[in-house]
């Protein structure tokens, strides 16, 4: 006989390790479960003896890891009773926020900063029919009005300083581990208001600590070379990046974040707008994964620090891809800049030229 098994969302799956009783209401859009791909071309391209995987968190429901940390913050905000959520937002989170809001029946409204968003995610925003307010200030000033205006007006925070985010997206390691049977030896990601960073370690350390694995990762969070609090010591207050989703210079997290650091013997490092596009590029075009910038900052800082030695061969890393590429086509375009589609007469003819001429 066959048992039939549907996937319902994180919280229904790992219910016993978050805050959820048998009365709560599930907001959920069968987030999480995402594929942990392990990268067969780059590791022989570059030399190494090293696994790689990715954990394409860009497959989520609105395209990011944000999914996870809003089914919960929203399953939390309407069992409290709240009719509406409230987000300062790169753009990830003002996407995720504003579909779960509407699957809640409650309303959302996100700060944005006007021009600085990807256009996936403005567009997808706008769809989920969310109060989008932009402003003519960047994700900083934004989070900071938040933060007042929720003390005024009855909506609850959805950012990452409420602390459920945190507890759903530490569901990622519950994943990793649960598939690997381990913790990988490095958990490398991109760093922006360093909430997931400190999600992950949850995670890893709830799991090592009741045995369920033997190990915890080093953990490596890595900035845009303009965004890089956490590399400077101390807060920024222009950031400028490529990759907007982490153009992000006062972190939310900026002490948790430090604390992963030091617990786990990891480290913090920057990398300009051209490696992170590079990655961005090298992952799609060798290995048929497509992330959006910010998320390929997780790579380019894998790949320095496996090509100094700071990750020894032998080495088991994590890459988490926080987002989908898809998210913003207009870097993708420009990358691609030089490698225009041919155009040709809709013929048989033309059509056999054209390949006979790329083959
Ligand atoms: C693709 O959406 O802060 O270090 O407002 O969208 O947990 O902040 C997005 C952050 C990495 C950084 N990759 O994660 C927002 C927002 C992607 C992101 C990060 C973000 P954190």
């Amino acid at each position: 006989m066959t048992t039939h098994k549907r996937y319902t969302g994180l919280i229904e799956f790992y219910r016993d390790r978050l805050p959820v009783s048998a009365n709560t209401r599930i907001i959920s859009l069968g987030e999480g479960n995402t594929p942990l791909i392990q990268l067969q071309n780059i590791p022989r391209l570059i030399g190494k003896a090293v696994d790689i995987y990715v954990k394409f968190e860009g497959l989520n429901p609105t395209g990011s890891f944000k999914d996870r940390g809003m089914t919960m913050a929203v399953t939390k905000a309407v069992e409290a009773g709240s009719q509406a959520i409230i987000c300062a937002s790169t753009g990830n989170t003002s996407a995720s926020a504003a579909a779960y809001a509407v699957r809640a029946g409650i309303k959302a409204f996100v700060l944005i900063p006007e021009g600085k968003i990807a256009l996936g995610k403005l567009a997808q925003t706008l769809m989920y029919d969310a109060k989008i307010i932009q402003i003519n200030g960047n994700f900083d000033r934004g989070m900071a009005l938040v933060k007042e205006v929720a003390e005024l007006a009855p909506v609850t925070i959805v950012n990452s300083i409420n602390p459920f985010r945190i507890e759903g997206q530490k569901t990622a390691a519950f994943e990793i581990v649960d598939e690997l049977g381990f913790a990988p030896d490095y958990h490398c990601l991109p760093v922006g208001n360093a909430g997931n960073i400190t999600a992950y370690w949850k995670g890893y350390n709830e799991y090592a600590t009741e045995r369920v694995c033997g190990n915890r990762p080093v953990m490596c969070g890595y900035q845009a070379a303009g965004a890089a609090p956490f590399v400077a010591g101390e807060m920024i207050d222009n950031p400028e990046t490529v990759a907007t989703a982490i153009r992000i210079g006062h972190p939310q997290s900026w002490a948790l974040a430090w604390n992963v650091q030091k617990e786990s013997g990891g480290w913090f490092d920057k990398f300009t707008d051209e490696q992170i596009l590079a990655a961005q590029k090298m992952l799609s075009q060798y290995e048929g994964v497509f992330c959006e910038p910010a998320s390929a900052t997780a790579l380019a800082g894998a790949l320095h620090d496996i090509s100094t030695g700071k990750i020894p061969e032998g080495s088991k890393i994590v890459c988490t891809l926080t987002g989908n590429g898809i998210k913003d086509p207009e870097i993708a375009m420009l990358q691609c800049a030089d490698t225009k589609p041919v155009t040709i007469d809709a013929s048989l003819d033309a059509v056999k030229r054209a390949i006979l001429d790329s083959l």
